[in-house]
């Protein structure tokens, strides 16, 4: 039809709207919080190695948010960013990935670029931008990146990372790759104008690539009822034209299901396909956040009883693939591992200061060149201003 409405139009002859809950979106669960698979529950294709992989990556992501903040609280890193409460969407869903699939996260997704390889030694070099940074200290701690693992690096400015990812996925169905780009945002990204651009886009264009929202109840202090009066992020897929499904975020098995899916629907049709976790974001927006000012003590505790990482341990327990022996044994390994690179990264010396004009041109222009000159005169006479420079000028 000329202006691409439904082939299978219905005519009514009474005046009828449609409203939030004209459509029922179902939202997809598997693993029960007591570890249990539900009645007639279809499992996603995982074996024991997955079954540990994934969650070797729960307990690093774990043990990783609760050492930094705490570093953070001690001066010793300037900001921090958790993903408690988020393991199973983020580490369900990369897991489903295949290694040359393009991760562009928004933040709170570092369980993601962990799975894929990033060692603690990486993390704790951008997290105290030391001269090892992969990103030479230029960003914020969080702003993890790496070309190896194909992991784009985070940019702060909400929503940017939504139609950069179509871009992605269709240049690999451009090259003819069987790749697919996988994009995270938060349900407070999705109000952005940039999540209308990448989806439409995506859609009308018949890009490869899976937009995963996290939807955790909260855009820092703003709670959903007060980010939009639709049914969610999902309600807006088929808007747009693409294949859409609801999940429990809580739910690793549930999330690695739908995403397992999603990758081969995307990679077979070319098309994208727009995932909703519902989950919970359990700690505060980030170091800098205190939850206790918008909501209630009793509304964490509920969640906490849906912890996505304690209801997959329950199932590997039941499984026989782990004992609270060995599961005790991970999170000592990792709070002793992270504790011993995090000593030897915040002693590392920053980036040489002329680094920071490197990597945008071949050559730097003169105009950046004499800026530079500028800067270094300037932080000779007030050396205050650039804390730990002694020899990095
Ligand atoms: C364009 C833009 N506007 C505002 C901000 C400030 N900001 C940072 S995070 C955030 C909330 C995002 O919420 P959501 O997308 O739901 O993700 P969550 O933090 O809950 O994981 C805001 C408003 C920003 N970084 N960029």
């Amino acid at each position: 039809m000329s202006n691409a409405t439904s082939d299978n139009e219905t005519i009514v002859h009474r005046v009828s709207f449609l409203d939030r809950d004209s459509v029922n979106i179902p939202i997809l669960k598997v693993l029960q919080a007591d570890g249990t698979v539900y009645d007639n529950a279809v499992l996603p294709a995982i074996d024991e190695a997955l079954a540990h992989r994934i969650y070797d990556t729960c307990v690093f992501t774990r043990v990783l948010d609760e050492r930094m903040l705490g570093a953070q609280r001690q001066g010793r890193i300037s900001f921090y960013m958790t993903c408690t409460g988020e393991e199973a969407s983020i580490i369900g869903s990369t897991a489903s990935l295949d290694d040359g699939d393009v991760i562009l996260a928004q933040y709170r997704e570092h369980a993601a670029i962990r799975y894929r390889g990033f060692t603690t030694e990486q993390f704790m070099n951008q997290l105290f931008s030391n001269e090892k940074d992969l990103g030479k200290g230029r960003q914020m701690p969080i702003h993890y990146g790496s070309a190896e693992l194909n992991y784009q690096t985070i940019s702060s400015p909400l929503a940017t990372q939504i139609p950069q990812a179509t871009g992605v996925g269709y240049s690999f169905k451009m090259q003819g790759k069987r790749n697919i780009a996988i994009c995270y945002f938060g349900e407070g990204a999705a109000s952005e104008g940039d999540f209308h651009a990448g989806l439409n886009m995506a859609a009308v264009l018949k890009s490869p690539t899976i937009f995963f929202c996290r939807n955790n109840g909260y855009a820092i202090s703003t709670p959903t009822s007060e980010q939009f009066c639709g049914n969610g992020i999902a309600s807006r897929g088929p808007g747009y034209g693409i294949h859409t499904i609801r999940v429990d975020g809580n739910d690793m098995l549930a999330v690695l299901a739908a995403t397992q899916q999603a990758r081969a629907y995307a990679v077979e049709n070319h098309s994208p396909v727009l995932i909703e976790a519902m989950t919970y974001r359990l700690g505060a927006h980030s170091s800098s956040d205190d939850p206790s000012g918008y909501r209630s003590k009793d509304e964490e505790a509920k969640w906490q009883q849906h912890d996505p990482v304690k209801r997959f341990k329950l199932w590997m327990i039941n499984k026989g693939w782990l004992t609270e022996k060995q599961d005790a044994e991970m999170y000592d390994k990792y709070r002793k591992e992270i504790l011993a690179e995090l000593k030897i990264a915040e002693k590392l010396p920053m980036s040489m200061l002329d680094t920071i004009i490197e990597d945008v041109y071949d050559t730097p222009t003169p105009r950046l060149k004499q800026q530079l000159t500028d800067l270094k005169k300037h932080l000779k006479k007030y050396p205050d201003s650039y804390p730990n420079s002694k020899g990095r000028l």
